[in-house]
């Protein structure tokens, strides 16, 4: 038997994986699916193909066909494809588009003017790449998607019960807050920022675990279709998608930052959105993002954990998996993930020097 831990997106996709391969799963989750106390809620995360990194290139290639075979396990749409743009010196899109290209993914160089006659909706300092496959996943709905297939295909679901720790020799001992124990052959442990705080005999790398703020801005032309967009100018890197469901009944973009959460604890967040973020997003999107009104309609916050280099931790340690704390990236590549921590519970694969617990940096 293999217990996964955390029904967030990587914990749920690899209780899909597994479930659907016909092993014995028992998923448990502390909330209900789909809470808000992690990284997995809310209705728009991005795909997108464009990274400096070829490593990552290639990994999205194979998330892309994880995702429309669990959309056509759950008849489910998940992933919808709306192209995407990387802008700003600090995302080097002549650098992106060199990466792309070696890897056969499509992509177009624009120049400033070229980009803003297309889309004038945003106001472009530079050049800009687009590339055609990115998208939008919607993570509430691929965790529900996820959850309800892997028991449809046998997997049982223990919500709203707290692994408060798990003792290790040839098997595994769940300890759960309700009293009960539970004996499996493996445990995938996918608790994402709640992994420091659970009491495990693995040693992890140091994980920084911050509060990020999101803010959904209502389109002026309702039937602008808006892309993905990344723009790095200077430090700061902002992020944008069209929200979805969270951003009311009306076509918003969610736009935020991606690179200055405030250090927290899963146990401690407050859960309260930072002012000075709300401040810079709504300038941002004043300046760089004119199609939208600077004044959010809705906002949330989420968490990330955050590897010293940005890698994910996917390695096996005796009976326990440890599944990805993903660095703030790592929605994208969720069935992926799931596929590769099923991969290593069930003894099929070794982890990627990449992504193991013992990395040097
Ligand atoms: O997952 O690609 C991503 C991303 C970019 C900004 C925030 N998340």
């Amino acid at each position: 038997m293999i217990a996964v831990v955390g029904a967030g997106l990587m914990g749920a996709a690899t209780a899909w994986q597994l479930a659907r391969q016909g092993h014995e799963v028992t998923l448990i989750e502390a909330y209900d699916i789909g809470h808000r106390h992690g990284s997995s809620h809310g209705s728009s995360r991005i795909f997108r193909r464009a990274y400096a990194d070829p490593f990552y290139v290639g990994l999205t290639g194979q998330a892309y066909d994880q995702w429309r075979e669990l959309e056509d396990d759950s008849s489910t749409p998940l992933l919808r494809t709306t192209g995407g743009l990387d802008l700003g010196e600090g995302r080097d899109p002549e650098g992106l588009a060199a990466v792309m290209g070696a890897a056969g993914v499509p992509y177009e160089l624009l120049g400033a003017e070229a980009a803003a006659e297309r889309w004038p909706h945003i106001r472009f300092t530079g050049p800009a790449l687009h590339h055609p496959d990115a998208g939008v996943i919607d993570a509430d709905q691929t965790v529900a998607a996820c959850v309800r297939r892997a028991v449809e295909h046998g997997a049982d679901a223990l919500i709203g019960v707290r692994v408060t720790g798990v003792d290790v020799q040839d098997k595994a001992l769940v300890h759960m807050d309700d009293g009960r124990e539970l004996i499996a052959d493996t445990v995938v442990i996918a608790a994402g920022p709640w992994l420091p705080d659970l009491p495990l005999p693995v040693p992890l790398p140091p994980l920084r675990v911050t509060q990020q703020q999101v803010f959904h801005f209502p389109q002026r032309e309702p039937h602008v279709r808006w892309p993905i967009l990344v723009c790095k100018d200077g430090s700061a890197q902002v992020y944008g998608l069209p929200s979805g469901a969270d951003g009311g009944p009306l076509p918003a973009v969610k736009v935020a930052e991606h690179d200055r959460g405030t250090p927290t604890t899963a146990r401690t967040r407050t859960g309260i959105v930072d002012p000075s973020s709300r401040t810079r997003v709504s300038d941002f999107v004043r300046d760089r993002l004119p199609g939208l009104d600077p004044d959010p309609v809705a906002e949330a916050t989420c968490l990330y954990t955050t590897t010293p280099d940005e890698d994910f931790v996917l390695d096996r340690h005796g009976p326990l998996v440890i599944v990805s704390p993903c660095s703030g990236h790592g929605a994208k590549f969720a069935p992926l993930i799931g596929a590769m921590a099923a991969a290593l519970a069930t003894g099929r694969a070794e982890p990627h020097p990449r992504f193991r617990l013992d990395r040097a940096g």
